[in-house]
Formats: C-alpha cells, structure tokens, sequence
C-alpha cells in the first residue's frame, strides 16, 4: 500500500503544477471490472494478441475479433467509473488544466466527466469501415445487428481502435507527446509501460522537466525514475490524493465540481 508520506510527497509536487498530465492504461478500469492485457488473469495471458489486435487477426477471422469486442462493449456499457475517475475530474478544479492521455479504448474517463481527453488507442464505440478506411462514427449499437458488422459499401466495419503493427494516428500522438513536454506534473496511472510509442511519453514529460507520479500496485519501468511510486490501486489512492491536494489548495471538493 502507498505510505503516508508518499501521498504527502506526491501532493508537494502537485502543488506547483498548472497543467497536469493523467497517463492512463487499463489499470486504470481495473477497479470497474474490465481486465487488464497483462499481469494475473490479463487477457493476453488467455488470447493471443496477434489473433484478436492486429489487422492480420482481423483479416483471417472477423468474426472473432468482433465477438471479443462486443463482449467488451457490451460489459463496458454496464460498469460505472470507480472514484479514481472522479478524482481525476476533481482535480481541475486546483490546477489550470488537466489532460488525460489514456491508452485504454472504453470511453470511462469522458463518461466520468473529463474535459480534455487524447484516445491514443482509439475508442471501441467507433467504428469505420475497414474496406474505404475512411473517417471513423460512433456505433453505440449492443448487439451488433450482425457479427461481423457491415458497412453500406458491402465491406466489414471494424473497430477504430489502433492494433499492433499499425501507426497512430499522427494528430493524436503529436497532441500527445506537446501536452506530455510541456506538463508540470504528469500522474502515470495503470500501466505496464511496455507498447509503444505510447510507453514512452511518460520520459517525454520527465524530460520536459515534469514532476512523474506513478500509481500502480506493481513496480513498473516507468518506478526507475518517477518521483514517487504509489504502489496502490488508483481506485483507492486517487481520491485520496486530490482530496488531500484540494485541500492543501484551499478548495473544497464540492466546490471543485
Ligand atoms: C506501432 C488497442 C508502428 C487495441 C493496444 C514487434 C512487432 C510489431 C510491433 C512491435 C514490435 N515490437 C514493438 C512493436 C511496437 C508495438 C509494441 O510496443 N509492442 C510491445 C508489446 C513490445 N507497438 C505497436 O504496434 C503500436 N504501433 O508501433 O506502429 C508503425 C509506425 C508507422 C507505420 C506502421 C507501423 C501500436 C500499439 C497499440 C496496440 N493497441 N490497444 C485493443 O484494445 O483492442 S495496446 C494495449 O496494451 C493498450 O491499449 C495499452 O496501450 C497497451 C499496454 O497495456 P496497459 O494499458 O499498460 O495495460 P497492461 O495490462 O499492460 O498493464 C496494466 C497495468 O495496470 C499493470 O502494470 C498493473 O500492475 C496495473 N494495475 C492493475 N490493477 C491496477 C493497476 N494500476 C492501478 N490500479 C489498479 N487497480
């Protein structure tokens, strides 16, 4: 569990901070129920990556890749942002800004109030058709009318989400890797830190001059040279960070809504 006196830290260098960083992976849902890729009982310990996240998955077997993300679509549809999510709201209200660079494709952090979000993997409510690979839409529809769905066109639709092997779109990681420079603080919260380039932002912010606060019950690559390491759950020592950081700032949280 994270010790007193690394919140204490951690809330020091969140003092200073204008614009602030929230880096997040699927740690980050883990505390709503939605799996993580790796570590105990992670998905790819169960699913081979290239079968079900890479283009040439998708080609030899659509069927299957849609059937996994339907079954997560229609699981992230029941579950609600834990308090972490809301922490990470909160806390705009004691800095100028905060913008969530998130790896994860569930939508949780703009569901759970966010106003500044970068989808570095995409969104697993939108779609776009994989023959015409033009500008993706959301499809909010569970179920499927059809596995795998079908584009007006004849062609397959398949999930905007980036797979392994393909490039991010150019826009977002340039967005990405201007906020992670330019940060005073970022909090680099549920990952495993091992699939670029996104991994590789949290140095981009360390070496932008940016205070690194690591929440994760593990120790990660990112823990050689974070400022503090909190080693807990972000649904439990979230909330308690920014209440502690609004607190120390003289702002309630109601009136950080
Ligand atoms: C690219 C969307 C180049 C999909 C994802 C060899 C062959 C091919 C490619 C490569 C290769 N070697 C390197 C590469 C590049 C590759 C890569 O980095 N591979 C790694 C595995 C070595 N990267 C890519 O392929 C990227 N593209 O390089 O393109 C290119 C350039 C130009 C032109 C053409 C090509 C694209 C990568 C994106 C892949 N898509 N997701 C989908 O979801 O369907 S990746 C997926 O895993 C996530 O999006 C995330 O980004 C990534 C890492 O996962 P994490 O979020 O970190 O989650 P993880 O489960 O790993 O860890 C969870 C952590 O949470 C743990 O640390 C755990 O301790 C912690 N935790 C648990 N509980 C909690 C908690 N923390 C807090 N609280 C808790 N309660």
């Amino acid at each position: 569990m994270a010790m007193e006196g690394d919140i204490e830290r951690a809330v020091e260098l969140l003092m200073p901070a204008r614009q602030v960083v929230a880096f997040t992976g699927a740690g980050m849902s883990k505390g709503c129920g939605v799996e993580t890729f790796r570590g105990k009982g992670g998905i790819w310990e169960r699913f081979n990556a290239e079968d079900l996240a890479t283009m040439e998955g998708f080609l030899r077997d659509p069927e299957l890749v849609w059937r996994w993300n339907e079954k997560r679509r229609s699981h992230i549809q029941t579950i609600e942002p834990h308090p972490g999510y809301k922490a990470i709201v909160d806390l705009e209200g004691g800095v100028d800004e905060v913008v969530v660079v998130t790896q994860n494709i569930d939508g949780l952090h703009e569901r759970s109030g966010s106003h500044r979000v970068i989808e570095l993997h995409g969104n697993v409510w939108k779609v776009r058709c994989a023959a015409e690979e033009n500008e993706p839409w959301v499809d909010l529809r569970v179920p499927l009318p059809e596995i795998p769905p079908r584009c007006e066109c004849g062609g397959f639709l398949r999930p905007h989400v980036v797979w392994f092997g393909e490039p991010l779109e150019r826009r977002v990681i340039l967005e990405a890797t201007a906020v992670s420079d330019s940060c005073n603080a970022m909090l680099v919260i549920g990952t495993s830190a091992v699939v670029y380039p996104a991994a590789g932002l949290p140095l981009v912010a360390k070496q932008g001059g940016a205070a690194i606060i690591e929440v994760n019950p593990e120790v990660t690559p990112v823990s050689e040279y974070a400022d503090v390491s909190l080693y807990a759950p972000a649904e439990e020592v979230l909330p308690e960070l920014v209440d502690l950081f609004l607190e120390r700032k003289g702002i309630g949280a109601e009136s950080a809504e």
